[in-house]
């Protein structure tokens, strides 16, 4: 018979990740990461051992709606695949939302719930979609200071028992589009008192949940976002019958086909008004910046999956008379993605430290502009360096890598949804030009010269001063731009973003890597001279008007 390769394999995911515990040991106090580590090793051995075997067991299993019951009654009910299912049971114990409610380590309690995330994002399918909306949802609720809904739903949502645990979805696309909100068609009218909804929702994440915050207009109101008002249905009546809506149809998509996404009609739907009867767009917005980050993390769980894959393939996979772990070329390849990794890493850990300061009321005004800018920031890096990290880890399998029964394709498939839902590249980066604001780049401006005025290592010193620049040139961009026609403005806004988002993570990276050289480990280091040969500055060397003559074919 012929030589057969091995496969890749996976440990814990924790115990063998070396740049979470180099940044938990350094972001967390000791009693703290004490007290955490029995999860963190749960979660670890759970994710690269049965929840990843599972996975791949079931990889043809796909989930199915169920219209109509035996006797013709209209159910739309959803049938979850088993790891869905026990995924649902795993976050619920675990406490994936329950955490921040709980705040159980004060400020770091974020960072303790997003490690835990991490490590569950890549073996469950995406089933941290309804996670995400989920502590989006009770967050905003609880910043609507609505009584009523807060007893009601928070007590499930953030429940550690997966018999009362809920999830809640985030009901906001419609057929006029995706990005532009303000579009939306739902209406919503007051009858006898009670508000009732009647619209088409067009891709309905995770309608397997028991509740969704979505927006609808008021009859009376006017167009656009401000028009629209937020509300809170259940999508089921008392005796579990869809709450006058139905699933039209599941949606075909390119990945994350684990997680049913609907097309939805409401058709009189009960609603709760959340706030006030208008600015919904803003009242949602507090959601959109708790999933973004969720979508952060997510996006690096999935880099690190590819990576951990990879890595195990090249200690095992005979070429050219050598293990590819051995061969300077693949070990390079190896090597650049590690260090694109790390510093998506330390940006999304970093924003998610900032979310935990701003709920626990420990963030200056500084830190709260910080935090609204960043997240669009680590959102968009985050999301478009996953694709192209997953996709160069797939690569270095060779043929294996481009298999769907290696499991392997489908990383490529669900990675490629992290820089569109939430808010695509190009919104996101717009948003940061709404975010940046009168305040300019300062915050961040002088946040970077915090963390690199901490470094002490000669090594370093270099590599901060070119961070130092790129920050500068960017925050000079803005100002020479921002009182012009706004054109210029908008079409450099991705590479605006994208130099914001290499420069704070390598400035982070520079941070990490301080403290890692005092343990006498020089990778954080060697991920910071890598990352920082690939770019820091995307706004150099550049002629927007030149090369707005590419658009045009004639
Ligand atoms: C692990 C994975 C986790 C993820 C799972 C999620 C799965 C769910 C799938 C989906 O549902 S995907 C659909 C997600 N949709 C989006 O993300 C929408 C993308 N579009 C945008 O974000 C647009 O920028 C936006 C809709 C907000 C633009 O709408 P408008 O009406 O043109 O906004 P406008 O007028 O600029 O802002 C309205 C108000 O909201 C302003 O405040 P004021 O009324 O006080 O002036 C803005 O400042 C505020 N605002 C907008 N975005 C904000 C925000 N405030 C804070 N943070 C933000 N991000």
């Amino acid at each position: 018979m012929s030589f057969i390769q091995n496969p890749p394999s996976l440990g814990n995911q924790f115990r063998d990740d070396r740049v979470l515990q180099q940044y938990l040991g350094r972001a967390l106090p000791d009693d703290v990461l004490a007290d955490l580590t029995p999860a963190l090793d749960r979660m670890g051995n759970l994710a690269g051992g049965e929840l990843y075997t599972q996975q791949l067991a079931e990889r043809l299993q796909e989930p199915r709606l169920v219209q109509w019951d035996a006797w013709g009654n209209r159910v739309d009910r959803i049938e979850l695949t088993p790891l869905w299912q026990r995924a649902e049971e795993v976050a619920a114990r675990e406490g994936l939302v329950a955490l921040p409610a709980e705040a159980p380590y004060g400020r770091h309690t974020r960072i303790a719930q997003f490690a835990l995330v991490y490590l569950y994002a890549a073996s469950t399918d995406l089933y941290a979609c309804p996670l995400a909306m989920s502590d989006g949802a009770a967050r905003t609720l609880l910043a609507s200071g609505n009584r009523i809904l807060i007893d009601r739903a928070l007590p499930h949502l953030t429940s550690r028992d997966p018999a009362r645990f809920w999830t809640s979805g985030q009901w906001m696309t419609e057929t006029p589009g995706g990005s532009d909100v303000g579009l939306s068609e739902t209406r919503a009218r007051l009858e006898n008192g009670a508000w009732r909804l009647q619209g088409r929702k067009w891709f309905a994440s995770a309608i397997a949940s028991q509740m969704a915050l979505t927006l609808a207009r008021p009859d009376g109101n006017p167009a656009g976002g401000r028009g629209l008002a937020l509300f809170y249905v259940e999508t089921r009546d008392a005796l579990g019958r869809p709450n006058r809506l139905t699933v039209d149809r599941l949606k075909d998509k390119l990945g994350t086909r684990k997680l049913p996404t609907a097309e939805l009609t409401l058709a009189g739907t009960p609603a709760e008004l959340v706030g006030e009867a208008a600015n919904g767009v803003r009242a949602i917005s507090t959601l959109l910046n708790v999933t973004r980050v969720w979508n952060s993390i997510a996006a690096v769980a999935y880099m690190r999956r590819a990576l951990a894959l990879a890595r195990s393939y090249a200690g095992l996979r005979l070429a050219f008379g050598a293990r590819l772990a051995q061969k300077p070329l693949h070990a390079d390849t190896l090597a650049g993605i590690q260090a694109e990794f790390e510093g998506a890493f330390h940006l999304s850990f970093f924003v998610a430290e900032l979310l935990g300061r701003s709920e626990t009321g420990e963030t200056s005004e500084q830190q709260e502009a910080l935090l609204r800018l960043l997240t669009p920031v680590a959102k968009l890096f985050t999301g478009k360096q996953a694709v192209a990290g997953v996709s160069e880890a797939l690569e270095c399998f060779g043929g294996a890598g481009y298999m769907e029964d290696t499991g392997l394709a489908m990383l490529l498939r669900d990675a490629q949804v992290f820089p569109i839902w939430e808010g695509t590249t190009n919104v996101l980066a717009l948003d940061c030009l709404r975010a940046v604001g009168p305040t300019g780049l300062a915050p961040l401006a002088r946040e970077v010269s915090y963390l690199l005025g901490a470094l002490k290592d000669t090594r370093l010193v270099a590599i901060s001063a070119r961070i130092q620049r790129a920050i500068e040139s960017a925050d000079a961009w803005l100002r020479k731009h921002a009182g012009g026609n706004g054109g210029v403005l908008e079409a450099g806004a991705r590479r605006f973003a994208m130099t914001l988002a290499r420069s704070t993570a390598a400035a982070l990276l520079a941070v990490q890597a301080q403290w890692s050289m005092q343990q006498n480990d020089l990778r954080a280091y060697a991920a910071l001279n890598r990352f920082a040969a690939g770019g820091l500055n995307a706004l150099e060397d550049f002629d927007p008007a030149v090369s707005a003559l590419l658009v045009t074919e004639r």
